[in-house]
């Protein structure tokens, strides 16, 4: 049993120095943090990345590499990594996930190389995959990759976690059709789709209801194939090491050699990886305000500025290279002098130590991303400040900032604001600094990448293992439940009725009972031992037309209605957001006349099924989002049902009307039947040992067991009235 973890970038690189192969081990969290958790729970580590050496290299210096875990370097042709790295992943997903659409260099080669990659990768995954394995994908090279491995390997536990924001609906539907679907399709074969914040997770939730037409409950989907949870897993830092470093020897000395090169100055520090992403223009024009509006600090501070290469190669990384270090000079020619520059500009790596001594130099963190998936070099900060001075302005852009609340919060383009911030930060008294340092560094110590990553693959497992928890009502399932049946004093049966009962027809008045139905549920209900109730979405009129005559109970309206010798209402006010309902929907059917209202007393429905499947589908989506905003504060449930959406007052519930006016009467078993959404409301209060629920069809559910269609129902039916009768007779016919 083993992890496999995939991301773009391998956490060793390999280079040839002097002749001889060199191998580097980088300081990122995510290698620490994986392998913090192999160790803890045993599960040694393979690593599969996308090699940035030589083949060959590789080959003569793999027994050298010096770490504990495997590593599996795919070798790509420089063409298919170029359009793919480059192209695909960095001008098109980049661009377009950080909110920069007009950055978008879309191409279909491009798109043709990254589905290209997935797949080599896919193949990888697959040679290397044994059962009991649980395989974690990172980020957005590999959107398609969770999909392909399920298709190669249907049961494995598959986690997948973005690194970046995921954008909302607006944003993510510009790419075309295909591509958006390859995409959402892809992350979803994972058992676990793990993001930054709630909000990247409500994006992509957003994004695949209305673009698959896949909803979820709770953020949970049940798929053909498996099951996927999605949430919110905000990345954190080794907080302990950078902790720590406050007092390494070599720390000591680089931060006494800052200090002593700025003395009697302040100190504003940033940095960054190169990318348009992280503000650094705003920045330096905020800096240039503050030292405008606040000239008595011109020469008392100065802006300690890095950026670290990254994708030099792509035309709009050069572009912003050169902005920044045009806006640079501009503010050092107009406001230094000889005696002082304002800002001081690095352009290339530091290592560990330096980072530190800079961290811990520098009376402020100035962090101002436009777009940040999280931003770790805020955490780092505030973690290596053993000392607990210093203070963090952070844009509220920043996953980050949805932690780090002791942060002071800016804008990334109130310009105004960010300098007046900074002139507040350098006169913060240190005793407001040590209590904001003392909060974050809290909620940093116990939040901390290992807690990350435990939680993440701890999730993975918990999801992989729901896989089975709906059972298929067949075989001994089935025998054990007639069993039970057979043997039960008091029974309920709760049985839904369109999906259910009856199968779905192009309009709602042509689904009725046939007489076999009929008869099935006379029989049923004549047994004195068992107590049968309809629990439907239809009005009383039409489940008295079909179903008045039968010795059965009726709940209508999805249980605003409940009938033992007569109809009573659970609801008793005024309905004032019906009209306004009916209004929209007719609008709708006014302009589409295959689709038609339905109204009801307790609510309205919008039904679809006879609409062209793609044009009902983009349309019933538009109208959810409309009928949504409309009805904020309102005492209604939304449903997006199959083929129709309605809506309906709170109080017409299945589950709330079945437990104040059915449950709790004495019965020894309930099962309940049903195949939609307002039926899970009913499931949901089904937990007890002898209360059975019964999903029929696929889809999402919290029911014990499934059957597969309405025939099966009415089968299962039988078979429990051929139990009713008594259980000598169903031995002899045996
Ligand atoms: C993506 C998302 C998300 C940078 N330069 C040096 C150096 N670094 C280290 C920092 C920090 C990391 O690189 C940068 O992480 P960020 O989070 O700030 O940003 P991205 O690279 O854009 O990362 C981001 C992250 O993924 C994790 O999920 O937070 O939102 O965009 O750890 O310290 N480290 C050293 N020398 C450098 O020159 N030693």
């Amino acid at each position: 049993m083993k992890i496999i973890t995939v991301s773009y970038r391998l956490p060793v690189s390999l280079k040839k120095e002097n002749r001889k192969p060199v191998f580097r081990q980088s300081d990122g969290g995510l290698a620490t943090a994986l392998l913090s958790y192999s160790e803890k729970s045993g599960y040694p580590l393979t690593w599969i990345g996308v090699a940035d050496f030589d083949e060959s290299l590789w080959k003569k210096a793999k027994k050298e590499c010096p770490v504990d875990f495997e590593l599996e370097p795919v070798f790509l042709d420089k063409h298919v990594n170029r359009r793919f790295y480059g192209g695909f992943s960095n001008s098109i997903l980049w661009a377009l996930f950080h909110y920069f659409p007009s950055f978008i260099e879309y191409s279909e080669e491009d798109f043709e190389a990254y589905k290209t990659v997935n797949d080599v990768i896919a193949q990888k995954i697959d040679e290397i995959y044994k059962p009991g394995d649980i395989i974690w994908i990172h980020d957005y090279h590999f959107l398609g990759l969770p999909a392909l491995v399920r298709k190669r390997q249907p049961k494995a536990p598959v986690g997948f976690f973005l690194h970046i924001p995921f954008p909302d609906f607006e944003m993510f539907r510009i790419l075309p059709d295909r591509t958006r679907r390859y995409l959402l399709e892809g992350i979803l074969g994972s058992n676990l789709a793990g993001f930054h914040t709630w909000d990247d997770t409500i994006h992509f939730s957003e994004c695949i209801e209305k673009i698959l037409g896949i909803t979820h409950r709770n953020f949970f989907i049940d798929r053909e194939t498996h099951h996927v949870q999605m949430g919110a897993f905000p990345i954190s830092i080794d907080f302990n090491k950078f902790h720590n470093a406050y007092y390494h020897e070599n720390v000591v000395r680089l931060r006494e050699e800052i200090r002593g090169l700025y003395e009697e100055k302040k100190i504003i520090f940033s940095v960054d990886r190169l990318d348009y992403t992280k503000g650094v223009n705003n920045r330096l024009n905020a800096f240039e305000n503050f030292l405008i509006k606040y000239p008595e600090w011109r020469e008392k501070v100065v802006f300690l500025l890095i950026i670290i290469p990254s994708r030099e190669g792509i035309g709009k990384y050069k572009e912003r290279k050169r902005m920044i270090e045009l806006n640079i000079s501009r503010i050092n020619g107009t406001l230094g002098n000889y005696k002082w520059t304002p800002v001081v500009y690095q352009y290339q790596p530091v290592n560990f130590d330096k980072l530190i001594a800079l961290y811990t130099s520098a009376d402020i963190a100035l962090i101002t991303p436009i777009r940040d998936g999280m931003n770790l070099v805020a955490k780092e900060y505030v973690a290596s400040r053993r000392d607990k001075r210093g203070v963090l302005i952070l844009s509220i852009m920043a996953g980050a900032a949805k932690e780090l609340q002791e942060a002071i919060a800016i804008n990334p383009l109130d310009t105004l604001l960010i300098s007046d911030m900074i002139a507040n930060a350098l006169v913060m008294d240190s005793s407001e600094q040590e209590a904001r340092m003392e909060k974050m560094q809290k909620y940093l110590r116990k939040y901390d990448v290992t807690f990350w990553a435990n939680d993440f693959l701890r999730t993975i497992e918990e999801v992989y293992r729901k896989d089975t928890h709906t059972l298929d009502l067949d075989g001994i399932q089935k025998e054990n439940l007639l069993k039970k049946f057979s043997k039960a004093g008091k029974r309920l049966l709760l049985l839904d009725l369109d999906g259910t009962l009856i199968p779905f027809k192009s309009r709602p008045e042509l689904a009725v009972p046939d007489q076999e139905l009929l008869d099935l549920l006379k029989k049923l209900g004549q047994d004195p031992k068992t107590d049968v109730w309809i629990i439907s979405g239809r009005s009383r009129d039409f489940l008295e037309k079909w179903f008045g005559d039968l010795p059965i109970g009726l709940v209508a309206e999805h249980g605003g209605y409940i009938r033992y010798d007569e109809w009573e209402s659970v609801i008793q006010e005024e309905l004032g957001w019906k009209n306004k309902v009916t209004e929209i929907m007719q609008k709708y059917t006014d302009i589409h006349s295959e689709s038609l209202v339905e109204i009801k007393e307790f609510g309205v429905a919008w039904h679809y099924r006879q609409l062209n499947e793609e044009r009902g589908f983009l349309l019933s989506r538009e109208l959810l989002g409309l009928l949504k905003s409309h009805l904020f504060n309102a005492p209604v449930q939304v449903i997006d049902g199959k083929k129709v959406i309605e809506v309906k007052h709170f109080l017409a519930h299945k589950g709330t009307t079945c437990r104040n006016y059915i449950l709790g009467r004495g019965h020894d078993l309930i099962i309940a039947f049903g195949d939609d959404k307002t039926d899970e409301d009913l499931f949901e209060w089904l937990t007890g040992e002898n209360e059975i629920s019964v999903k029929v069809g696929r889809g999402s559910t919290v029911a014990k067991y499934r059957v597969e269609s309405v025939s099966k129902v009415h089968e299962v039916l039988e078979e429990l009235y051929a139990r009713s009768l008594s259980p000598a007779s169903v031995v002899i016919n045996k």
